[in-house]
């Protein structure tokens, strides 16, 4: 479906929405920016307030029908399902009604829509929608699948597969509201509140835990984090004051000196970088009255070292337990963001007892001053590296990504309500509908394809 199909989408389409077979009730659907005024001019008064509501009223159609008696659904701005202001007018299934509304809404200035074409709209609204919250998609498109996977999987640790998951479990909950409605008649239910509920209250709160994750991701890039890690005593507080260039932290003969997180803001090259210290990796048994402090002590420790976009593990040159030190580290090392970098650390390499090790080790003497200067450089390096992944498109798409998953949340929050509300299952659709697509915005699916295919064309809405 090109754009260049894409033509009036301003003028107001009118169609019967509902099966032209005989049945007990018959719906008419308008859409487009015409759509409260010919509203009004039918009779029905919108309130002004802007959300979607509910009006009972009659509206006069001439001999020989006289005055119809309607419910009209109105979504009076872009948040409907096709981004466009609609109006649904629910009444008798009788055919000759239904014309006759139809040839009202089009001597009122609307025009008959063509097969397909509040899809269309549909498809079109999610694209304008990902307009204004980033860039065109297009833009997206244009820089591939691969590189959308690519930004994703480094944003979140793989969002788009859950993401994808989260939107076939709302398509299908739309599918049987979908479903319920065309035999509403018979009182046909294939989904119940309570679980239709349940089944969105849980896939609001992985969106939301996942929006939490992502917004903790992009953070500003312009300042880099570095942890150190390290055994106490490791020499961590003083390799810190010697990449600060002044006394920062407090270095002591006793292991446990540092107990807090401490940050020190230095620059690097053209890089702003935060140094963290952490307090020594210790296991957290032991009965001391230090015992609570020391374990709060660990977690600090232990989160600043997930969060890090660089990791120093430092291990003492001189330890006598360089074996099981170093394998314990990298059992550490594991539990890090995916981009991170983890760069590896010889300290005091200054006495008789340091060991000569090969690279990766990077040795230092913060006491000689030694290794330093190389220390730096290796950070920087780094630095640049992550940059060179990190870039700016990827923000760019975590805000994108994060807008959308609040659009999604937000119109689950109301497909909720409506359900709570006991409004009919039409504003419920219409809001799953929303959030589908707004899903889709975060994974790059292709919207109208499958929503098609597992919906409309399922049960034969075609509208
Ligand atoms: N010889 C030598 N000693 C060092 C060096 N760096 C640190 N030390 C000594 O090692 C001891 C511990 O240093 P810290 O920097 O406090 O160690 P830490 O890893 O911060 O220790 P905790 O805060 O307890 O986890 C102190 O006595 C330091 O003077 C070094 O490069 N060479
Ligand atoms: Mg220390």
């Amino acid at each position: 479906m090109g754009t260049s199909t894409v033509i009036e989408m301003d003028d107001t389409i009118v169609a019967i929405g509902s099966s032209t077979m005989p049945a007990t009730r018959g719906v008419v659907r308008l859409t487009g920016t015409g759509v409260i005024d010919i509203a009004e001019r039918l009779g029905i008064m919108p309130t002004s307030d802007g959300s979607a509501h509910c009006v009972d009223t009659a509206i006069t159609l001439g001999q020989p029908l006289g005055d119809v008696p309607v419910r009209a659904l109105i979504w009076p701005t872009s948040r409907s399902y096709t981004g466009q202001p609609s109006l649904e007018l629910h009444t008798f299934g009788s055919l000759p009604v239904l014309h006759s509304i139809v040839a009202r809404a089009i001597e009122l200035g609307a025009r008959a829509a063509r097969p397909g074409e509040f899809t269309l709209r549909a498809f079109l609204a999610g694209r304008l929608d990902l307009t204004q919250a980033e860039a065109v998609l297009g833009v997206i498109e244009a820089e591939g699948r691969g590189a959308l996977d690519h930004a994703l999987r480094q944003l979140a640790g793989n969002l788009s597969r859950p993401m994808e998951f989260l939107r076939g479990q709302l398509l299908d909950l739309l599918a049987d509201v979908e479903a319920g409605l065309d035999f509403v008649d018979e009182d046909i239910q294939f989904i119940s509140d309570t679980d239709l509920v349940e089944r969105l209250d849980a896939i609001r709160s992985t969106l939301a835990t996942t929006r939490k994750q992502l917004s903790e991701r992009t953070r500003d890039t312009s300042q880099w984090i570095l942890a150190l890690r390290g055994l106490p005593n490791a020499g961590k507080s003083r390799l810190l004051n010697a990449l600060a260039g002044h006394e920062a932290a407090i270095v002591a003969d006793q292991a446990g000196t540092t107990r807090d997180v401490v940050s020190v803001p230095v620059q690097l090259g053209d890089h702003q970088v935060v140094l963290v210290d952490t307090a020594g990796i210790e296991s957290a048994d032991g009965d001391s009255s230090l015992q609570q402090i020391s374990h709060q002590a660990q977690l600090q420790a232990r989160r600043a070292g997930r969060d890090a976009d660089i990791r120093l593990w430092c291990v003492d040159s001189a330890s006598s337990d360089w074996e099981p030190t170093c394998a314990a580290m990298r059992e550490l090392a594991k539990d890090k963001r995916q981009a991170a970098i983890d760069l590896w650390v010889a300290t005091k390499c200054d006495g008789p007892g340091a060991r000569h090790l090969p690279d990766p080790w990077i040795r230092t003497s913060a006491l000689a001053g030694t290794g330093i200067d190389s220390l730096q450089q290796r950070i920087i390096d780094s630095i640049e590296s992550l940059d060179a992944n990190e870039g700016v498109s990827i923000l760019s798409t975590a805000a994108r990504c994060g807008g959308s998953l609040r659009a999604a949340e937000t119109a689950i929050g109301s497909a909720i309500d409506y359900v709570h509300g006991g409004d009919g299952h039409e504003y419920v659709s219409s809001e799953l509908r929303l959030a589908a697509a707004a899903l889709g915005e975060v994974t790059g699916a292709v919207y109208t394809d499958d929503i098609l295919d597992r919906v409309f064309s399922r049960f034969c809405i075609g509208k």
